[in-house]
């Protein structure tokens, strides 16, 4: 029998609500340094994919990881929450067709934590949220769970039952592992007492600093990160659309330009994609749209820059003797991922596709086939190889690393349009004279 000195501390339960591309890296971070979490999600295939030890998500790294702890049984999945000492919020916070943002997920989940709550428990939101949620998450539990004291909310100085904090992940999707530990945290509590137990839980996997803030703060942070790139990305597109004005080569000027030592311009694009970049600015113009006009104004520079790649390659296409067969390459929403959320490259190759049916080829390594409305316009996937030997026509939409290494000579005599400029020795497209206005 054990003494109580042999016996191991029992280890921390963790409850993580929401297996996608946050939550699941996290669970599974967590798993591995001995923790027993639980990841709770809404889609039987999702648990039932993890609980078999695999994933439902392409990231580097993540399927062995996740197979490690499952079979260790530090990570098991299900549909129903369970009590545990800390509940991780990591769902979907959409926008809705005005841009309002909607936290329904976030109210769900708080309320399916509010059934299994005890005192002494921690929850953290690290889902995007517009500033204010955390603490709507503490007044909901607090409604739902009288029996417990909840913080900002206690007399006198009473410790509160619950600890609740707000922290947000800055993670870049083909890096999640490596972030999710190295990266610095912003760690908000609804008090200073609550942003100390969170950060305490924190410390157990990150590497990186972990900074204590108020709850508000750490909201406008993450939204503030991603409105900053953002803008930047805005302005590297309206100046691709001045140099197309002017006939000059946008990435020329943006190399020569960032030889200056405080000049750090971004990439031009056909537009910015993800569930992150392109939606979180909206939660900054929604909580005051008279005081944002340059946030709003550069998510309209950069939904619109992908209208200007669909004018300028249809101006292409139709340049080419009819029929010329088109390729289109990529579709995810940047380089090497097989995310496709909020994809400029899968608007542009729609909306090319729609208009010149079974001339567009569509070359996609990181997907196993084309998205039904793409494939019911008559385009068809091809591999770069066949596209390279059959398209005269390219248009270029994302930097995959396997279009980049085409040598010049593979593409010599093409008709190409590159909005990524992953070939610069590429002979320019002659300037047109009246160059394309923004599609309204
Ligand atoms: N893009 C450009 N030009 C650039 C850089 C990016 O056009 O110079 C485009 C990309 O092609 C893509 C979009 O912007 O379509 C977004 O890509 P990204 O690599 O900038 O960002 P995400 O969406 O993958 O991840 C971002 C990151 N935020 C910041 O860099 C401030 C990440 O750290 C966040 O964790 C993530 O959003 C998130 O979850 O919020």
């Amino acid at each position: 029998m054990l003494s109580d000195v042999d016996q191991k501390p029992a280890a921390l339960r963790v409850a993580v609500l929401g297996l996608g591309y946050i939550g699941l890296p996290t669970a599974a971070v967590i798993a591995r340094t001995g923790a027993s979490v639980l990841g709770v999600d809404v889609a039987q295939s999702v648990v039932e994919t993890i609980n078999s030890g695999k994933v439902h998500i392409e990231e580097v790294d993540l399927d062995g990881l996740v197979s490690g702890v499952v079979t260790r049984g530090n990570l098991r999945a299900s549909l129903t929450i369970e009590p545990a000492d800390v509940f991780v919020i990591a769902v979907p916070t959409p926008f809705g067709d005005d841009h309002a943002p909607n936290i329904g997920y976030v109210l769900r989940a708080a309320t399916a934590i509010a059934t299994v709550l005890k005192t002494g428990d921690t929850v953290i939101l690290e889902s995007t949220s517009p500033v204010g949620t955390t603490e709507q998450v503490r007044d909901l539990l607090a409604r739902l769970r009288p029996d417990l004291t909840m913080p900002g909310r206690t007399a006198g100085g009473e410790q509160a039952d619950i600890a609740i904090a707000y922290c947000p992940e800055r993670v870049l999707p083909g890096r999640i592992l490596v972030e999710l530990i190295d990266n610095d945290r912003v760690i908000g509590g609804i008090t200073p007492r609550c942003a100390r137990k969170a950060l305490a839980f924190y410390r157990r996997f990150v590497r990186g600093a972990c900074v204590a803030t108020t709850a508000r703060a750490a909201e406008m942070t993450k939204l503030t990160e991603n409105a900053f790139r953002d803008v930047n990305i805005a302005f590297a597109n309206e100046l691709s659309l001045l140099a197309d004005t002017l006939g000059v080569d946008v990435w020329e000027v943006i190399r020569l330009a960032n030889r200056h030592p405080r000049v750090d311009i971004l990439q031009p694009g056909p537009g910015v994609g993800g569930h992150c970049i392109a939606v979180d600015p909206w939660f900054l113009v929604h909580a005051d749209p008279e005081r944002s006009p340059l946030i709003r104004t550069a998510r309209q520079v950069n939904d619109g820059k992908s209208d200007h790649v669909v004018a300028q390659a249809v101006a292409l296409i139709e340049a080419a003797p009819p029929g010329t067969p088109v390729a289109c390459l990529g579709l995810a929403f940047k380089a090497n991922i097989d995310d496709f959320r909020e994809s400029p490259a899968l608007r542009i190759a729609q909306a090319l596709a729609t208009r010149f049916g079974s001339r567009v080829r569509i070359v996609e390594p990181y997907a196993p086939a084309l998205p039904a409305a793409l494939a019911a316009t008559g385009a068809r996937m091809i591999d770069i190889d066949t596209a390279l030997e059959t398209c005269p026509v390219m248009i270029v939409l994302v930097d995959h690393d396997v279009f980049r290494s085409v040598p010049l000579g593979n593409r010599a005599g093409k008709r190409v349009l590159d909005t990524r400029g992953i070939w610069p020795d590429q002979p320019r497209e002659p300037a047109r004279a009246h160059p394309l206005r923004l599609a309204s």
